[in-house]
């Protein structure tokens, strides 16, 4: 297959123009962004992201869930589209480029194109996932879950955020709920740009991660229920404390974690107290354990562990507890072709290359289970994501979105 031609790039400076100005809407308090699922700053940023879209002759699809599909034209209208994009949602103090890199790094591989008047085979179709944070409505990458056939789709409109507000009634409310049967639309590939958010990339000095796996994720919901009583006037052994159980499990999940380095990790991030009071001792606690490895059978291992610790800890405790899967996928292996094309790509176009396995979960990771996937990994300074400090440069951005230009064009084929 030809490959593009060697000089073909993309214009890094419209990219970065495009990120600041994207990064206007659900501004963070520290320099980040704030533009969570389902929210009136997650709506703007739609708005701008169609506006752009049509600006460059892209028909805009969008399904049950919410997800943008921006469509242009191959010369083949019955030849399978090459999908191309990521998630246009943030964290509460997120990051300006972690999703939004990938969306708007699609973006600008179409509007390079249509500046160098190229035709592809294939239609390629510009992709926002909603709702991939999972922050406020668990778990993450929802709606991509539900186009995989993962989760059904009633389920998902069910998940409720902490104000008891539902998926469903929020994705209505803010307009972009569409008539589109979800999960419809078949692929011939779907690659995904996105930021490392881990410090390996910018440790060795290397330009490209061709992303060959993704590890796996459990989220655990686990509510503690103890007494709620006077923190001065309650002797110790009558305690039925929520909040130690919750420390207690904390040091469990990091413990276990350290015992499968350098392949696991293990938080909690999520931690509610009630009544969250200084002077009563916790009733009840409810929290999330997020813990991942690349090797399946370590995660499972992981998870039997502190499932067990968790037993041990409540009954010395005299406290109840109850645990809920909210997030899970098994690790990744991405579909040998689509990697090729981007290790092929980075080599072309002379960037720095090495595998790399995904720390974070991505829409990529379900959308493998239904369509060849593959992904494009940028430095991002200090490996820091999910921090309104997530910093990259314009350079990282443009190599990153080059080596997507290729890709992309590889495989949907350059019409002469
Ligand atoms: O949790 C994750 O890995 C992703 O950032 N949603
Ligand atoms: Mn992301
Ligand atoms: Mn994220």
């Amino acid at each position: 297959m030809a490959a593009p031609g060697e000089n073909l790039r993309i214009n890094a400076d419209r990219l970065w123009d495009a990120l600041q100005e994207m990064a206007k809407i659900g501004p963070g308090v520290a320099g980040g962004n704030n533009r969570q699922t389902l929210t009136d700053e997650d709506a703007a940023g739609r708005r701008l992201f169609q506006k752009w879209c049509e600006e460059a002759g892209l028909a805009m699809g969008v399904d049950q869930m919410g997800n943008m599909f921006a469509y242009r034209e191959g010369t083949d209208p019955n030849a399978l589209p090459v999908y191309v994009g990521s998630h246009l949602d943030t964290q509460p103090t997120g990051g300006r480029y972690d999703g939004v890199l990938g969306v708007l790094g699609a973006l600008e591989v179409v509007r390079s194109m249509n500046d160098l008047g190229i035709k592809t085979k294939h239609p390629i179709v510009v992709t926002n996932w909603t709702n991939e944070e999972g922050a406020r409505f668990a778990p993450a990458m929802l709606a991509s879950g539900v186009f995989a056939g993962v989760h059904e789709l009633e389920w998902a409109y069910g998940r409720v955020d902490a104000k008891g507000k539902r998926f469903g009634d929020e994705l209505e409310r803010i307009g972009w709920k569409g008539d589109e049967k979800v999960g419809a639309r078949k692929m011939r590939a779907f690659f995904e740009l996105h930021i490392e958010q881990g410090p390996i990339l910018e440790d060795e000095d290397i330009d490209i991660g061709v992303v060959t796996h993704g590890q796996g994720l459990k989220w655990l919901q686990v509510t503690i229920v103890g007494k709620e009583a006077h923190t001065g006037s309650t002797p110790m052994p009558k305690r039925r404390n929520a909040g130690l159980g919750m420390a207690r499990v904390t040091e469990l999940v990091h413990e276990v974690a350290m015992d499968y380095q350098p392949d696991a990790v293990g938080a909690i991030g999520h931690m509610e107290v009630y009544p969250n009071s200084r002077n009563i001792i916790a009733g009840k606690t409810v929290f999330t354990i997020d813990i991942r490895s690349p090797n399946k059978e370590v995660l499972d291992e992981m998870e039997a562990r502190i499932r067990d610790g968790i037993d041990t800890i409540c009954e010395a405790l005299d406290v109840q507890y109850e645990i809920e899967q909210v997030g899970h996928f098994d690790p990744v292996t991405f579909d040998e072709g689509c990697v090729k094309a981007i290790r092929d790509a980075a080599e072309r176009l002379g960037y720095s290359h090495r595998n790399i396995v995904s720390g974070a979960g991505h829409d990529a990771c379900w959308i493998n289970r239904v369509a060849p996937t593959a992904m494009v990994m940028c430095p991002c300074v200090d490996g820091l994501s999910h921090n309104e400090a997530e910093e990259i440069t314009k350079e990282w951005a443009g190599a990153g979105c080059d080596v997507l230009f290729h890709a992309v064009l590889e495989t949907a084929e350059i019409v002469p």
